[in-house]
């Protein structure tokens, strides 16, 4: 089901109209109410009153995360605070979080986005959501609440954690919906396989999985450890949460960006200079729509590129899967590496689980990459339950994987197999994979 359909297939010369002219209506906007965007471009001299259409977003400078820091907490609110209804925090590891407050307006809006997010993931009217997103301070709980109950689904609102409590849920109540990060859709998946519990005890049919980078090896181990369809759904506290872009359930690929109030942009991580369609850059964002702290040009870190996709029920944009932030980004030995790459390597080798984690050594005077990785159930049901150290097979298995990264990525890594459950699994929350040991 589309559920905005008059929106969603839009042509894109109608959605550009609708652009410009909310675009055109912003600038003002933010001139008038935000005095750190009314000073950054007066300093760049920039007329709002000749900004015509869209085409002129080129000509503003980019929001970085450190300006939201520096207005810490509500200098870049749009409104006064008796007008915003909620306010949500990004979990900042370092100092102060980036804050971000929400008209009713802007809830409204988000629940529209994000019950649109459910609809194109699978999700309909009258099904139920079990809902294993963090409710707080992250957006992912309440966004997906919001949006499950705008779309007439009934919304269980578990929270992340409590493993044994939500598998009992999920059989009692018999949602047909899960959403929740990708390594806790694993964490559960393994659960559930552990204590041998027969998928045919669930309803699930759908799962939509955000909120950290993930490939198709873990979409595979889901799919097949929930019995489900698993798509990704892509957002950023900054720009409003989950449901900025969302994966169709039949296509899959890449993920519809709602352009009607998200404008993307694809630019040049060094020059800022905007990408051309189907080239990786930064994902930067401009916020069309929103009230209480709208955003002109974002920077995202997240690199990804964007395309137009004919054979789409929707004519919104797609974003192809975010391969990880630009600050996230590894440098070894001159190569650029992110660890999803890791990850899809594994993805052509069913001998080898969803579970990784990457370490970053020192060698010498060089940097250096360990692939901590759990052998997959097909090989531990072929030699038993623990692994043999010195078995040959398990060394040649190494050794393919070693070249494999090697061919694909460009860099040599150490290859070592974890023991069975001993790296560490998603607990509810987004799983660090890199492990800084420099
Ligand atoms: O993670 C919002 C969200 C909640 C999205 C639930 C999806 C589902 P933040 O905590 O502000 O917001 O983190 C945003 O997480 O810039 C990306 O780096 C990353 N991220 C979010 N979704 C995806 C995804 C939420 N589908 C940051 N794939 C973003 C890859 C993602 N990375």
């Amino acid at each position: 089901m589309i559920y905005q359909p008059a929106i969603e297939t839009m042509p894109v010369a109608q959605l550009r109209a609708l652009q410009s002219e909310r675009f055109v209506r912003l600038v003002r906007y933010m001139y008038e109410h935000q005095p750190f965007y009314r000073r950054q471009w007066d300093a760049h001299r920039i007329d709002i009153r000749s900004v015509k259409s869209i085409d002129d977003i080129g000509r503003f400078p980019f929001t970085i995360k450190t300006h939201l820091r520096d207005e810490y907490p509500f200098g870049l609110m749009a409104v006064p605070p008796a007008d915003l209804v909620r306010i949500h925090a990004s979990s900042g590891t370092t100092g102060k979080p980036t804050v971000v407050g929400y008209t009713r307006a802007d809830i409204d809006m988000f629940a529209e986005v994000v019950a649109r997010s459910l609809c194109c993931a699978g999700a309909l009217p009258g099904m139920k959501l079990h809902n294993a997103y963090g409710y707080g301070l992250f957006t992912g709980g309440l966004g997906l609440h919001y949006g499950g109950e705008r779309l007439g689904m009934a919304v269980i609102p578990v929270s992340g954690g409590m493993t044994d409590r939500q598998l009992m849920l999920l059989q009692d109540f018999g949602p047909e919906v899960i959403s929740c990060t990708p390594s806790y859709a694993l964490t559960l998946a393994e659960a559930i396989r552990e204590r041998g519990i027969p998928l045919e005890k669930f309803k699930l049919r759908y799962a939509i999985l955000g909120a950290e980078p993930w490939t198709e090896t873990t979409r595979q181990a889901v799919e097949a450890g929930l019995g489900v369809t698993a798509t990704n759904i892509y957002g950023l506290s900054e720009i409003v949460g989950p449901g900025v872009s969302q994966e169709d359930f039949e296509e899959k690929g890449g993920s519809h960006i709602w352009e009607d109030h998200f404008f993307p942009e694809i630019v040049h991580p060094d020059t800022g200079e905007p990408q051309p369609y189907n080239t990786e850059g930064i994902l930067v964002f401009t916020t069309l729509t929103k009230q209480g702290i709208p955003l002109m040009r974002y920077r995202t870190n997240d690199i990804c590129s964007l395309y137009y996709d004919s054979g789409s029920k929707r004519t919104h944009i797609k974003m192809s899967p975010i391969k990880g932030r630009s600050d996230d980004m590894l440098i070894i030995r001159g190569v650029n590496l992110f660890h999803t790459q890791v990850e899809a390597v594994l993805h052509d080798m069913p001998e080898f689980s969803a579970n990784y984690q990457l370490i970053i050594y020192r060698e010498g005077a060089l940097d250096a990459v360990e692939v901590l990785v759990e052998l997959s159930e097909v090989i531990y049901a072929a030699i038993g339950a623990r692994l043999p150290i010195n078995d040959e097979f398990l060394n040649q298995l190494k050794r393919r994987l070693e070249k494999k990264i090697k061919d694909n990525i460009g860099l040599s890594m150490r290859i070592t197999l974890a023991d069975r459950d001993a790296l560490p699994r998603s607990e509810g929350g987004k799983l660090k994979r890199i492990l800084d040991r420099r």
